[in-house]
Order: C-alpha cells, then structure tokens, then sequence
C-alpha cells in the first residue's frame, strides 16, 4: 500500500482554506485525558451524565465544581504539543489560510499561538452563572461571576445564585458565534482535516459532513477508528504530535 502522506501533504499545500476540527485527542499527548478512549477516557470513570449536564450540577454541585477544578489544574500544568505546534506555525506562515475549530475545553491551541481559534464547547477557564442573573430581569447589568463569593461552587452574595463552568454540557445550545463560524469554515473550506475525535458528539460531528458536501477533502487522523472515517478520502492512522508536523510544512 502506498503512503498517503506525500499526497495529503499536496492537497495541504493547494488548499485555498483549510479547516481543522479538533477533538480531545488532540491533547492527548499533552497529558489531557480524552471521554471516550477505553481505559484512560474521562467516561471510563465519571459518569457523564452525573458530571457534563446541568441536572448533575445542580445534583451535586460541589461534586462537579471539584472534578472541573481538578481538570483545570491538569491543563495549567500541560504544555501544548508538536501538533499545536505545528497548526501554529503553519497558520501564522500561511495568513488567512486556516480556520481551527475546537471541541476543547483545553486552552492549548491558544497557548500554542493558534488565533481565532472557534471553540464550540466552550472553555474550562471562563466561568457562567447557573441561573440567568436576576439583575439582567431588572434592566440592569448582570453580577459578575468572578466577583462571586468563593466556595466550591462559589455563589453570589446577593441572590445565592451559583457559579457554573463555562463549558457546554449535552442537551445545551452550542455558543452561536463559534458555531456559525465554524458552520461557514467548513462550507467554504477546500480540505478539512479532523484530528483527534471519535465523531460522535453533534453538532460538531456534522461539520466534516457539511464540508464533504460543499466539495471538500476530508482526512481523519487519529490512530483508532471513528465515526467519520467512512466519509473521509483519506485516514491517517497516527496520532495528532507525530503526524500534524509531518504535514503542515513551513518554511
Ligand atoms: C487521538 C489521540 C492522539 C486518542 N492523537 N487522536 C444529532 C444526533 C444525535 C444526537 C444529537 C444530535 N444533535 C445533538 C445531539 C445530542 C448531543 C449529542 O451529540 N449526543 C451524542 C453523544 C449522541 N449533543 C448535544 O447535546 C449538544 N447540544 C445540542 O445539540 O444542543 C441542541 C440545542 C439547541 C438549542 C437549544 C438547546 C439545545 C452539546 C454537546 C456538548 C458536548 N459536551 C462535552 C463536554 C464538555 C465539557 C467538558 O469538558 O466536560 O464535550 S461531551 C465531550 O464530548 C466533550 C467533547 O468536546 C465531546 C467530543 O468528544 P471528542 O473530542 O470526540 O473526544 P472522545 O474522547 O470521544 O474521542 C477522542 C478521540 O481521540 C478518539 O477517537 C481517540 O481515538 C482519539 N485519540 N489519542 C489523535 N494522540
């Protein structure tokens, strides 16, 4: 069988606008446990339905605020990959290029030098209120959630309303912006790559559908199986730091 690299390399290299869909495994060498991979996948141990849905928060909401501190504490102390790395450099040698969309929560692609990046699950570093603020009903502006009384969650002083991760738990709308962004970088894209995720979460698993649909290359890199790979032209089976430097070349 011959080596899809050079060829995909090609395409790479030809693309008026390429867009790159990331998912957890795209941190997985950085030491950040991805949901779903079976023995070191955070859904190996947690339940998600306890931990990633507003009903497990409200449930048991010191249980959850705990589990988001801990996760954040393991990316604080991650360092980005040469995968971010390489979609770094390659997007800042080739402007305009490269839109990159993220499932995660992770700052990595950020702390990488990636700009624009579209976060669509949104991220472990940005806090929300549970409750919508009860000031905004009055005309005025919302409390804001990082001058809230510290407590594991911590809570607001005046209304006792909740702090909450910034993050998008399953049955909650996507943040609109990074959606629609995301939804016009892979209609207008000429390659999509999609690296790192298992496919199975919507609507972000949509997106290498939509690109195929508007004529785009689709490949899938990631060294097992997913969802997607029966529309992709090409998988890549490798992982996200050894194959993303060996395609994106700059000079
Ligand atoms: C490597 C590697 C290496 C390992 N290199 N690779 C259509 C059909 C069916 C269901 C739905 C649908 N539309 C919506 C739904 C419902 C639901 C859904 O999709 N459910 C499915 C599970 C069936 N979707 C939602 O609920 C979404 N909301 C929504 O649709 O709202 C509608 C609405 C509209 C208007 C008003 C109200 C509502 C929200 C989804 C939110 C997902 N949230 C999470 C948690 C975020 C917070 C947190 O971090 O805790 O996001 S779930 C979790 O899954 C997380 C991830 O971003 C997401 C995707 O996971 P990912 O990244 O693919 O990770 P894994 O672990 O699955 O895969 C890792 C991959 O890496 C594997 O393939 C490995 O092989 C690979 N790998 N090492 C490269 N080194």
């Amino acid at each position: 069988m011959t080596d899809p690299l050079p060829e995909v390399r090609a395409w790479v290299e030809a693309a008026g606008q390429v867009c790159v869909l990331t998912g957890a495994g795209m941190s997985a060498e950085s030491g950040v446990p991805t949901f779903r991979d079976a023995l070191s996948g955070l859904w190996a141990r947690y339940d998600p339905q306890e931990l990633a849905t507003e009903a497990g928060f409200r449930s048991d909401p010191q249980l959850v605020w705990d589990w988001y501190a801990s996760r954040r504490e393991g990316v604080r102390a991650a360092e980005p990959n040469a995968g971010h790395m390489a979609l770094a450099r390659w997007q800042a040698a080739h402007p305009g290029r490269m839109t990159v969309v993220t499932q995660n929560v992770d700052d990595l692609h950020q702390r990488a030098g990636s700009t624009e990046v579209l976060c669509l699950h949104g991220s472990l570093f940005v806090d929300a209120w549970l409750d919508p603020c009860p000031r905004l009903a009055r005309g005025e502006l919302a409390c804001d959630p990082r001058r809230a009384a510290p407590g594991r969650p911590p809570r607001c002083e005046a209304c006792g309303n909740l702090v909450r991760p910034g993050v998008v738990w399953f049955g909650e709308a996507l943040p609109w912006n990074p959606l629609d962004g995301a939804q016009r970088a892979a209609r207008h894209c000429t390659l999509m790559l999609v690296v790192g995720t298992s496919g199975m979460v919507y609507p972000a698993a949509g997106l290498p559908g939509v690109a195929k649909h508007c004529g785009a290359r689709v490949v899938v890199i990631n060294p097992h199986p997913t969802e997607l790979d029966g529309l992709a032209d090409v998988v890549l089976r490798g992982t996200a730091a050894q194959l993303l430097p060996q395609l994106l070349l700059t000079p």
